[in-house]
């Protein structure tokens, strides 16, 4: 394993000093497998909204989290904080702050068109997965980043940056044989206050994660083919 060698500093302003990057090339048979096997893994993965209640090996979701810090961003500026919530009192917290929030959305805020394409997905105000998946994954996004005397540098491509990490966290996640969901509550402003985040930090998502319930259900849903999501030219 690639220990870290040396710890982040910003780099803000340093001059160029490029190194050489020399993987070894993988034979293109082995790709192949790879590549054929990885796909049919990926395609096993689905959304779970009911959880176990069973523990999870923390260093596995530590491990995930650490996979997704490894992510391309906007000018190599990470700008993301992953908290990784274990406490059933502060999951309880989110999960009643979050319900609060998503009974006003499907109560009307979302409206009729949005509630329609959400209904062959099932779901609705009621959160248990909050409270059942052992750990919450709360992804937040830092919108600039902040100096201990209070200074402020734009950050850049912050949705992208972060949405990147978290779609490497998801696959992180599942081929280590954890299942997660995307929780989107909206507005997300209490999760700054109940995990007490600063104020350069702004919510981007809630990702319950643990084992599916053993009479977990999951809509029927088909993938669109490949032929449907690319062009070739
Ligand atoms: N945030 C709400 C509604 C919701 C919105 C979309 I777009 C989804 O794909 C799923 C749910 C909720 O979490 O229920």
């Amino acid at each position: 394993m690639n220990a870290p060698t040396r710890n982040w500093i910003p780099t803000h302003g340093d001059p160029y000093r490029p190194v050489p990057y020399r993987p070894a090339r993988m034979p293109a048979d082995e790709s192949l497998a790879r590549a054929a096997e990885l796909r049919e893994r990926m395609d096993g993965r689905r959304t779970v909204r009911q959880f176990s209640t069973d523990p999870v090996p923390a260093q596995v979701v530590r491990d995930a989290i650490a996979c997704a810090a490894t992510a391309p961003s906007g000018a190599h500026q990470q700008p993301w904080t992953f908290v990784l919530v274990k406490d059933p009192e502060v999951r309880r917290r989110i999960r009643a702050a979050a319900e609060e929030e998503e009974h006003v959305s499907y109560d009307g805020r979302l409206g009729e068109e949005w509630l329609a394409a959400l209904r062959p997905l099932g779901t609705d105000e009621v959160k248990p997965h909050l409270t059942d998946a052992p750990a919450l994954i709360v992804v937040f996004q830092q919108r600039h980043w902040l100096g201990e005397d209070g200074s402020k540098r734009k950050h850049y491509y912050v949705d992208e940056s972060v949405g990147i990490a978290v779609g490497m966290l998801l696959s992180a996640l599942h081929l280590s044989g954890l299942a997660a969901l995307v929780h989107t509550p909206s507005p997300m402003r209490f999760l700054q206050e109940v995990l007490e985040r600063p104020a350069n930090e702004k919510a981007f998502a809630v990702i319950p994660v643990g084992y599916p319930a053993p009479d977990c259900k999951v809509p029927d849903l088909v993938r669109k083919s490949l032929d449907q999501v690319m062009v070739e030219v």
